[in-house]
């Protein structure tokens, strides 16, 4: 059997380790992104976040005063009373203030979320098993990005690229600074269309069209991936989104109309 000596450190060797590693790697808090929504999000989260820390370090201080003062083996009697009014009143209407409190930024955050008004720009995204269809509305212009990572590279058989599982042949080309509203629907299951430095994570659903907006402030490239669980390729259903400076975007768009020769 291990001492409790021994149990603790080797815990808390075990909790150090990891969480270096889940920071340095695996960036365990939400990204504040690229896109105004996404720092709204980003905000609100860490709001959310403070104020359920403030909370369990008030009720856990209490908790542990209490505890510690007034044991037992210090000669302490529990008390034995019975509805107080006065203290359920106090209980309920602290986190009824509370939850007002929340509410308000959450509110505004989900109303921001669901305005698509004024957009720019208009794509619709559909969801296919596995792979996506981009359809620029205002451009005349649409086409299929599916995945790019090899058989070969899942099977270990070659080694993996640097951006395994999250490369797509064709990248959604957008503009910078410029109101995008997607539009999601889905050829067949229910998928979702997630890329977290932008802000945007909706499901498509077969038959409905979901909305959601990104105005992107830097030229770059954004991955995400399906987050629905759609059936045996989900996981090898990824999103790459490149932005670029209007005249970037432009000409992109003119190659992108210009008929390619018959080879
Ligand atoms: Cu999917």
């Amino acid at each position: 059997m291990l001492g409790f000596k021994k149990l603790s450190l080797l815990l808390t060797a075990g909790l150090m380790n990891f969480s270096a590693t889940a920071f340095a790697a695996y960036g365990l808090n939400m990204p504040v992104g690229v896109s105004p929504l996404s720092a709204s999000m980003h905000h609100l989260h860490m709001t959310m976040l403070w104020v359920c820390i403030g909370i369990g370090i008030i009720v856990f201080g209490i908790m542990t005063y209490a505890i510690i003062k007034h044991r037992k083996s210090k000669g302490h009697q529990a008390a034995n009373f019975h509805e107080n009014t006065h203290v359920e009143i106090i209980w309920t209407v602290i986190p009824f203030i509370i939850l007002i409190v929340m509410a308000i930024p959450a509110t505004k955050t989900l109303i921001e979320m669901n305005d698509t008004k004024a957009a720019d720009l208009t794509i619709k995204v559909t969801g296919y098993r596995w792979y996506w269809h981009y359809d620029y509305l205002d451009e005349a212009l649409d086409f299929f990005s599916h995945p790019s990572t090899t058989q070969e590279e899942i099977n270990n058989l070659v080694a993996k690229d640097e951006h395994y599982n999250l490369a797509v042949d064709q990248h959604l080309v957008v503009p910078i600074n410029k109101k995008i509203r997607f539009a999601f629907t889905s050829n067949d299951v229910i998928h979702a269309w997630w890329v977290p430095q932008l802000g945007v994570k909706k499901d498509a659903v077969p038959g409905f069209i979901t909305e959601s907006w990104t105005i992107i402030k830097e030229p770059g490239i954004y991955r995400g991936q399906c987050a629905e669980l759609c059936g045996a390729g989900h996981a090898y259903m990824p999103i790459v989104v490149e932005a670029k400076t209007q005249a970037d975007y432009e000409t992109w768009l003119v190659e992108q109309k210009t008929p390619k020769n018959p080879s």
